[in-house]
């Protein structure tokens, strides 16, 4: 039986790729279920496959256990999830503070995600070419907040092709998640980093994002200095995650330590008496930044499962 990796899937078809590169087209042999969800695919992209050659087509015959997974919700059955992806090493964030700039908020939701899926996570701010003193400053800042809740960021330019090696040794013989809105080049950092690559540049994502219904496949890119790239087609599948509102400050890792430690043992770190994230705050080990982005997600969460009482 020959081993592989599933690179791209249809829902019927899939393609799975051998350590030498090469690319097979498999379909697969029996039913499979994983354990714990409901899922509507039965194998996702990132899955360690056994296939088997009958004339030109391979036939799936074993799934490798998964060692971790991303899903989402599957829209028509609720109760259903469907695997975006499977055995990522890290997820990396694709952000710029200029043309179009990346929030902080926008930075954390992905964070809180990743932590979600215990997936280490790291931040790449491009175009730093473009950024004026002010902007550069700004950049230290957000790098200090981000090293001190325990992420590291990158700093680069694909049109310049400043720090990419810095951003290759971070890649290299990983599958990372790649994510980040619209423009901010995520391509072009791709084709700078593997110039065998030669993606389209300054497109509007892909022809997923405009509504049809191939939406969420995602797709691995193999680099030439070894590892993959995840790529999912927009980025809003990844931050549809189901966690309890209480569980919130278990995903700020910078909070960790003080949990458990407040005086209520349903804290929300909010304004309560005897918090120990308040206390960490004042002292500066907890940065006003993220607690305040705490804050703002906790709120507009519980704003949106007020608003979905009324939904169903
Ligand atoms: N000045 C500058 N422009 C960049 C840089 N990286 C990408 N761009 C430009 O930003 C636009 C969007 O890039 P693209 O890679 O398509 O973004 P994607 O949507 O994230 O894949 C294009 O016009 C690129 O030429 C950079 O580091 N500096
Ligand atoms: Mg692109
Ligand atoms: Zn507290």
């Amino acid at each position: 039986m020959k081993k592989g990796i599933v690179v791209e899937s249809t829902g019927s078809w899939y393609i799975v790729e051998e350590s030498d590169g090469s690319r097979t087209n498999c379909k697969l042999k029996g039913s499979f279920k994983t354990k714990g969800i409901k899922n509507t695919n039965p194998i996702a992209v990132g899955d360690n496959v056994a296939f088997e050659m009958v004339e030109e087509v391979g036939l799936i015959k074993q799934i490798f256990e998964r060692r971790n997974y991303i899903i989402r919700k599957s829209t028509k059955l609720s109760k259903k999830h469907h695997i975006i992806a499977s055995n990522i090493d890290q997820a990396v964030i694709i952000a710029s503070l200029f043309e179009p700039r990346t929030t902080t908020g926008f930075i954390d939701r992905f964070l809180i995600t990743a932590e979600a899926y215990s997936v280490p996570a790291i931040i790449v701010f491009n175009k730093i070419d473009l950024y004026s003193d002010e902007l550069l400053e700004e950049l230290d800042r957000l790098t200090e907040i981000y090293a001190q809740a325990g992420y590291e960021s990158i700093h680069v330019s694909a049109k310049e092709g400043l720090n990419l090696n810095m951003l290759i040794s971070a890649l290299k013989g990983k599958n990372s998640l790649f994510s980040g809105h619209s423009g901010v080049g995520k391509s072009a950092l791709i084709n700078a980093i593997d110039p065998s690559k030669n993606l389209k540049i300054g497109e509007v994502s892909d022809y997923h994002s405009k509504g049809k219904h191939t939406t969420t496949n995602a797709s691995m890119h193999k680099l030439q200095f070894g590892g993959h790239i995840i790529d999912t087609p927009g980025i809003k599948e990844f931050g549809l995650i189901d966690f309890h509102l209480a569980e919130l400050s278990h995903f700020f890792p910078e909070m960790r330590n003080y949990l458990g430690q407040c005086k209520f043992n349903n804290c929300k770190h909010e304004k309560e008496q005897g918090c120990k994230v308040i206390e960490a705050v004042e002292q500066g080990h907890i940065s006003e930044e993220r607690y305040y982005s705490y804050l703002k997600i906790l709120n507009d969460e519980a704003l949106l499962e007020y608003e979905n009482q009324f939904r169903e």
